[in-house]
């Protein structure tokens, strides 16, 4: 019999079913950060009418002004997690610290780390943004969670995913079991399952970089770029939007590799190891890809602060292993 669509609900609710040790906490975090993610979606639908409509467009509901979306999506993220019970603890790019779980509210097992609207700087010219979350189990003592818990390496996730804010709004997510995307239906307010098992091709014709930043890169990687344009086998075509989600995205489904490499003003590139690179390392690994800081697989790197930041270089197996012979010398 042939099925019918499939809310995100249905299908995280089957997925708990294939383990009959699941509590259902999981599923709920899940559920939460796609309930914060339509909210999110819909500010960001409408953030090109603030201009236009004037300030009582950009009043909020409870008489209080608009905030920054990059605040408000933040905020949204945290309201959603902070009282179900199975959170101890966040840390997201807009914040300093470790987020607590309010007094009031039980603390549950695991924690969060997002970036709550990536590519903000787009925002204002209605390009696609994007949400990026990545969950671990607690590992410190007492309920409470500390930093401890967020500088784990990005192979201990448990489950990581993006929000893509495009002509349509994409949640994109794994739980180690394959990565499955879900396209937002606004007409019923539910993300409907869109894009099961997604695979990364082996190779791709896209690659995605700041060639601005061209004088000031190492030698290995102006090498490998110029190999990568001159190759007859297969003609590239490059594709660089400045929203690491929505770069990432299309290279996930189309093949390819984005790379945010160390360059001399910014050794260490400028995205995140926590809220960026390790959840869409996870994710691409999931779907057959791969995700390296120029030395090792992104996945494996152990942070040792909340913000720290990396080389980024992800996408198809092939693209990506040809990368890392370039910094080895080998090509
Ligand atoms: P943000 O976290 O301040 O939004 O910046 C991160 C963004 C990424 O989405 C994108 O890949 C990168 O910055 C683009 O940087 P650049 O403008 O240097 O190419
Ligand atoms: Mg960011």
């Amino acid at each position: 019999m042939k099925k019918g669509v499939t809310s995100l609900g249905r299908f995280l609710i089957e997925e708990q079913r294939r383990f009959p040790e699941a509590t259902g906490d999981f599923t709920l975090i899940l559920e939460q950060i796609a309930f914060a993610a339509k909210i999110i979606s819909r500010e960001v639908n409408k953030a090109g009418l603030i201009n236009i409509l004037g300030k009582a467009y950009s009043v909020n509901v409870h008489g209080e002004e608009q905030q920054k979306l990059d605040v408000y999506a933040n905020q949204k993220m945290i309201e959603a997690l902070d009282h179900i019970g199975k959170v101890c603890a966040m840390a997201s790019e807009e914040e300093d610290d470790v987020i607590h779980v309010p007094d009031r509210y039980p603390k549950g097992k695991y924690v969060v780390v997002f970036d709550p609207l990536d590519g903000s700087s787009n925002i204002d010219v209605n390009i696609s943004i994007g949400t990026i979350f990545g969950i671990y189990k607690r590992v410190s003592e007492g309920e409470n969670g500390c930093e401890k818990d967020f500088l784990q390496k990005g192979r201990k996730l448990v489950g990581a995913g993006y929000v893509i804010y495009g002509s349509s709004t994409m949640f994109v997510y794994s739980t180690g079991n394959g990565v499955s995307g879900f396209t937002l239906d606004p007409s019923v307010g539910e993300f409907l399952l869109s894009h099961p098992n997604i695979k990364i091709p082996e190779k791709g014709k896209i690659y995605s970089i700041n060639e601005a930043n061209y004088h000031r890169w190492d030698e290995k990687i102006r090498k490998y770029v110029e190999y990568i344009k001159n190759l007859e086998e297969r003609q590239y075509t490059s594709r660089y939007i400045g929203s690491l989600v929505a770069d990432f995205h299309r290279n996930l489904l189309k093949g390819g590799v984005f790379l945010y490499p160390g360059d001399s003003k910014n050794p260490k590139g400028k995205l995140r190891l926590l809220y960026e690179a390790n959840p869409l390392a996870y994710i691409v690994e999931q779907a057959g890809g791969l995700a390296t800081d120029g030395e090792q697989m992104i996945l494996d790197i152990q942070p040792e602060s909340l913000h720290q930041k990396t080389p980024l270089i992800i996408g198809s197996k092939w693209e990506v292993e040809t990368y890392l012979k370039f910094m080895r010398g080998e090509a």
